[in-house]
């Protein structure tokens, strides 16, 4: 028998795997597949495809994540470039692993707006916008504000009204309000405006004294149109006031504006000194009167400020007299104030006293020249001349005429002057000069009959002369009689306005 040769009989063994190997083998298959599931777990599927978050909201790098992870989770997006306050979306890359992976960043809005509304009143041509109603709005973003039906302004009176509120979510919350038509066709009225007069150099201030009123507007408006008025130059200009209420009615009332030059102050007249005795009063500005070549009203202002009625003594007192233009004159004069005597007469006896006359002599028919008239007879037919006169206190002089009928020149002019001034006839005292030919003073009065224009010489005192009269006369008249009887009266005129040449 031949024997095979084991290199021939023996037949290749079969290749196997050892166990090990292949567990080895599952094994890393088994991690090739974990890993691949736990990259895409963790890494590829681990970005949140979108997150939402509210306005004004607040995001981070791990809210993009399904799952926590430790691997390396990175931001590439700069979340602090993204306006969260506005809704919208955003595209917001993550790197994880350094790989790249997107997802979108929701900004929503979804709380509806609150506010504040209230009712309006308002005229036809003017209704309100829907925002006007609104007097607060609370909401993270952006708000309109809109009617949810316009409001009819056909309708006089209350309406109601639905407010919208509408967020840039769309959210939207609604509120009613009451809207108050008013139709207004009354023009509104213009108080105050006048023709005026201006003086060059001084502010036109044509609005100064005037208003407007509406029977509906609270606040009408009214302009002055001055573009016609040179304020420089002497002239008559027409300023053109218009008045409208917010429903457009319109009212214009065109005045004139006078500007004229005034460089010359005022005139003081029949300043003089004063005496009186202590505690009896003193009217500074009786007796007074300012004339001025343009001012009709000229303004007079008396400082007594030092003056001590009650304290016997010579005290200063100014009178300042000013025109529209502001220019200014001034004259200083004295009042002497003497220690009062025992009989001293009260001045509401006094009135009394004369007011007696007067009622007995004059009526309300009668012309202020009849009264004066009357006055001159009464004082010629019941009062006698005596030189037992005191002239310290021109009231007491009048109140002796009044009661015992006796007097000098001062008595009769003191009496004189006490009955016009309860008859309201404004009056100028008038004193001879010192330093003429005659050694004596003497007093009279200048008397107007037509509230203060026009002023006439009144002196009822008796006099040698024969056949005269001095009842409302003439400077001329008193020119004649001092050329029978030299400075009789002689007076200083610049201190007086001059007399009308006629006789009234
Ligand atoms: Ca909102
Ligand atoms: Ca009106
Ligand atoms: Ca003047």
């Amino acid at each position: 028998m031949s024997k095979k040769h084991p290199k021939f009989l023996r037949e290749e063994p079969k290749r196997k795997r050892s166990p090990l190997g292949k567990i080895i083998l599952l094994v890393i298959l088994a991690m090739l597949a974990g890993g691949g599931f736990l990259f895409w777990k963790y890494v590829i599927n681990n970005v949140k495809p979108e997150v939402t978050i509210e306005v004004k909201g607040t995001v981070a790098a791990e809210d993009f994540l399904v799952e926590q992870t430790p691997l390396p989770v990175e931001l590439a997006t700069d979340l602090t470039a993204i306006d969260t306050a506005v809704p919208g979306d955003h595209t917001v890359t993550i790197k994880c692993c350094g790989i790249p992976l997107t997802s979108t960043l929701q900004v929503r809005d979804t709380v509806a707006p609150t506010g504040e509304v209230r009712n309006l009143t308002a005229f036809s041509n003017r209704i309100p916008g829907a925002a006007e109603f609104v007097t607060q709005i609370s909401d993270e973003t952006d708000v309109t504000v809109s009617y949810s039906e316009e409001p009819d302004s056909a309708i006089e009176g209350d309406q109601m009204v639905t407010i919208v509120l509408t967020d840039l979510g769309g959210n939207t919350a609604k509120y009613a309000a009451t809207l108050t038509i008013l139709h207004d066709e009354t023009a509104p009225e213009i108080i105050g405006a006048e023709d005026r007069m201006i003086y060059i150099g001084m502010e036109a201030g044509l609005l100064d004294g005037i208003t407007v009123t509406d029977d509906l507007d609270t606040d009408p408006v009214i302009v002055a149109d001055e573009s016609a008025v040179d304020l420089t130059k002497e002239g008559t200009y027409d300023v053109t006031y218009t008045a409208a209420d917010a429903s457009g009615n319109q009212t214009v009332v065109t005045t004139t504006i006078t500007v004229v030059r005034d460089e010359q102050a005022p005139q003081l007249l029949g300043v003089r000194p004063l005496s009186i005795f202590a505690g009896s009063t003193v009217s500074y500005r009786s007796n007074v009167i300012v004339k001025d070549d343009i001012d009709v009203s000229p303004k007079l202002s008396v400082d007594s400020s030092q003056v001590d009625l009650s304290q016997p003594g010579t005290y200063p007192v100014v009178y300042t007299a000013t025109d529209g233009a502001g220019n200014t004159a001034t004259m200083e004069t004295t009042i002497t104030v003497s220690e009062a005597p025992a009989n001293f007469a009260e001045a509401d006896v006094i009135y009394a006293a004369a007011d007696e006359v007067l009622a007995r002599i004059t009526n309300d028919s009668m012309s202020n020249k009849g009264k004066v008239q009357a006055i001159y007879k009464w004082v010629l037919n019941e009062c006698w001349y005596s030189s037992d006169c005191d002239k310290t206190d021109w009231m007491q002089a009048a109140y002796q005429m009044l009661d015992k009928g006796y007097g000098d020149c001062f008595g009769f002019y003191a009496v004189c002057r006490l009955m016009f001034d309860r008859l309201g006839l404004p009056n100028l005292s008038i004193q001879r000069s010192e330093g003429t030919s005659r050694s004596t003073t003497h007093y009279w009065s200048m008397v107007s009959l037509d509230g203060g224009e026009t002023y006439y010489h009144f002196d009822s005192c008796p006099h040698p002369k024969p056949a005269h009269n001095m009842c409302l006369v003439t400077d001329e008249t008193l020119e004649w009689f001092n050329g029978y009887c030299a400075d009789y009266y002689t007076y200083d005129k610049s201190l007086y306005p001059a007399t009308p040449e006629e006789k009234p």
